[in-house]
C-alpha cells in the first residue's frame, strides 16, 4: 500500500531533511519533485497543485528556514497537509440512538461492496462488540444472495435475505422491520451495483433510503481504478448524497491516488480501508496514521511528544555531551532505560518506531527482560558500571548470582553495550547505522 508514492517522496524529501540550512532554493526543488511523485501516484493534478503550493507557502513563512531543524520542519509540514488533504481528524460512524444503525452500501459493480458489508460487520462485531445482521438486497445478480450469505457466515453476522424474486426495496423494508423485533445493533444493507452511475441505479438506491432512514450511506470505491473511483465518487456526491467512502482494494493499489484526492474533491471522508480479500483486511482510515506511514515516519509524532514530556532538558544534554566524549556508562544506559519505560510497555513505543512494526512482525517485546536488565546493572560495582571492560569470568558470576539470572544473560549484556558503544562512536563520526543493522545488533 503506497510503497511507490512512500518510496518517491521521501526520495524528494531526503534532501531536505539531511540538510542543516535550507534555502528558498531548496524547499522549491524539493517541491517540484513532491509534484511529481504525487502526479505519478495517480492523484488528481488539482489536487497535486493545491497541495504543494499549500506546502510551500508555509515553509517559506514564518521562521521555519531559520529555524534549528528546518528540514524536520518541512517534513512536519508535509506529514500536516497530507493529513488533512486525506481528511483531517477522520470520521466515526453515526450511531442510531434507539434500535438498529442502518448503514446503507452503495457502489459500483465490481467495487467490493458484498465484501466490505462482511468486513464491516466483523469488525463492528469485535471491536464494538454490536450484534450485526446484513440484508441482501442486491438482487440483480442471481449468485449474489448467496455470496452474502456465505459471507455473513464468516464474519459471524446473520442475514436477510428471501432469495430473488422480490424487489430490492421492497427486501430492504422488510430487513429493517426482521431487525427491529430481532433487537439487532446494526443493520447493513447490500445493495446492487451498476457498470455506471445511471438513472436506474440512483432510483432504486433513493428507495431504498427512503424506507430504510440510513443513519450512513457509505460509498465504496476501488482504489485499484485510482481516478476514476474519484470520479465515481464525484458523480455520485452530485446526484444521491452520502456520508462517507470504503476504499477497498488498496492492497492492489500501491500508487494510492484515490486515497489522497477523494476528501479533496467530494469533499467526503474516507471511513475506512480495505487491503485485502479476507474478512480482516479491513480497518478504520486514519488520515494521521496513513499520512505519517506514506511519509515512513511510523508514529514518531506521539513518540516524540512521549519523550519530550519525560526528558529534562538538562539531562539530555548532558547525555549528549557524554556521548560525544565516548563517557556513555551503564549508569547512563540504566538511567535512559529508566526514563524510556517510564513512557509506557516498550511493545507499543517500539512499534512508534519507523520500520520497526515491520521487523518485530509477530515478535514479543517482553518488559520483564529490561527488569533483568536493570538488575544485572544494578549488581555491579560503580568501577564496573563505569568500565564493563574488567567485568572478567568471576565478575560475571558475582553479578548474576546477585541478580538472579545467569553468566550468559550477564555476557550477553557487557556484549551489546559494547555493540552501543561503538554505534555511538559511529554516530559522532557521521556514519549513522541503518535500521536492519540496528536491529541485528
Ligand atoms: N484484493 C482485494 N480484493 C477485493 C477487496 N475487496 C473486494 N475484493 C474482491 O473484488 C471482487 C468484487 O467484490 P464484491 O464484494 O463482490 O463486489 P460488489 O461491489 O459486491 O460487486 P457487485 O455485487 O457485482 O456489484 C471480489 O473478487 C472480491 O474478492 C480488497 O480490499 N482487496
Ligand atoms: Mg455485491
Amino acid at each position: 500500500m503506497f510503497d511507490a508514492l512512500s518510496e518517491r517522496l521521501n526520495d524528494a524529501l531526503g534532501d531536505v531533511r539531511s540538510r542543516g540550512k535550507l534555502t528558498e532554493e531548496d524547499i522549491s526543488k524539493a517541491m517540484r519533485q513532491v509534484r511529481l511523485a504525487l502526479l505519478e501516484a495517480d492523484v488528481n493534478f488539482k489536487v497535486v497543485k493545491q497541495f504543494t503550493g499549500q506546502v510551500k507557502e508555509r515553509a517559506l513563512g514564518a521562521d521555519v528556514l531559520q529555524s534549528l531543524n528546518p528540514g524536520q520542519q518541512v517534513v512536519k509540514i508535509v506529514a500536516d497537509e497530507l493529513t488533512t488533504l486525506m481528511g483531517g481528524a477522520g470520521r466515526e460512524l453515526v450511531f442510531a440512538k434507539k434500535g438498529p444503525t442502518v448503514i446503507l452500501m452503495a457502489g459500483l459493480q465490481g467495487s467490493g461492496k458484498t465484501t466490505a458489508c462482511g468486513k464491516l460487520a466483523r469488525h463492528l462485531r469485535e471491536e464494538k462488540k454490536l450484534d450485526v445482521a446484513i440484508a441482501a438486497c442486491d438482487l440483480q445478480r442471481p449468485a449474489a444472495v448467496d455470496q452474502l450469505v456465505k459471507v455473513s457466515a464468516q464474519a459471524g453476522a446473520t442475514v436477510y435475505e428471501q432469495g430473488t424474486s422480490r424487489d430490492p426495496v421492497d427486501v430492504a423494508e422488510w430487513a429493517l422491520s426482521q431487525a427491529k423485533k430481532d433487537g439487532r445493533d446494526v443493520l447493513i444493507v447490500d445493495t446492487a451495483g451498476r457498470l455506471h452511475v445511471d438513472a436506474e441505479l440512483m432510483e432504486q438506491l433513493g428507495q431504498v433510503k427512503k424506507r430504510t432512514k440510513p443513519h450512513n450511506v457509505l460509498l465504496v470505491v476501488d482504489a485499484m481504478t485510482g481516478q476514476d473511483a474519484v470520479s465515481v465518487a464525484e458523480s455520485f456526491a452530485e446526484t444521491a448524497n452520502f456520508d462517507g467512502v470504503v476504499l477497498s482494494k488498496l492492497d492492489g493499489d500501491a500508487r494510492g491516488g484515490a486515497a489522497l484526492s477523494v476528501k479533496a474533491l467530494t469533499d467526503k471522508p474516507i471511513l475506512y480501508a480495505s487491503t485485502g480479500e479476507k474478512l480482516d483486511a479491513f480497518e478504520r482510515f486514519h488520515p494521521d496514521r496513513m499520512a505519517q506511514r506514506i511519509l515512513g515516519m511510523g508514529d514518531v509524532m506521539t513518540l516524540i511528544e512521549k519523550a519530550e514530556s519525560r526528558i529534562d532538558e538538562r539531562q539530555a544534554q548532558e547525555l549528549e555531551r557524554k556521548i560525544k566524549k565516548n563517557q556513555f556508562t551503564l549508569d547512563d544506559f540504566l538511567e535512559q532505560m529508566q526514563q524510556v519505560r517510564s513512557m509506557g510497555p516498550l511493545q507499543g513505543l517500539l512499534k512508534m518506531i519507523p520500520g520497526m512494526g515491520q521487523q518485530l512482525g509477530g515478535l514479543q517485546v517482553d518488559d520483564r527482560e529490561l527488569d533483568r536488565l536493570q538488575a544485572i546493572i544494578t549488581s555491579m560495582t560503580p568501577a564496573e558500571r563505569a568500565n564493563p571492560r574488567i567485568i572478567d569470568g568471576s565478575r560475571r558470576r558475582r553479578i548474576a548470582a546477585g541478580s538472579g539470572t545467569n553468566v550468559q544473560a550477564v555476557s550477553r549484556l557487557v556484549k551489546q553495550f559494547g555493540q552501543m558503544q561503538k554505534m555511538m562512536r559511529q554516530l559522532q563520526q557521521g556514519k549513522m547505522p541503518s535500521l536492519q543493522q540496528l536491529a541485528g545488533s
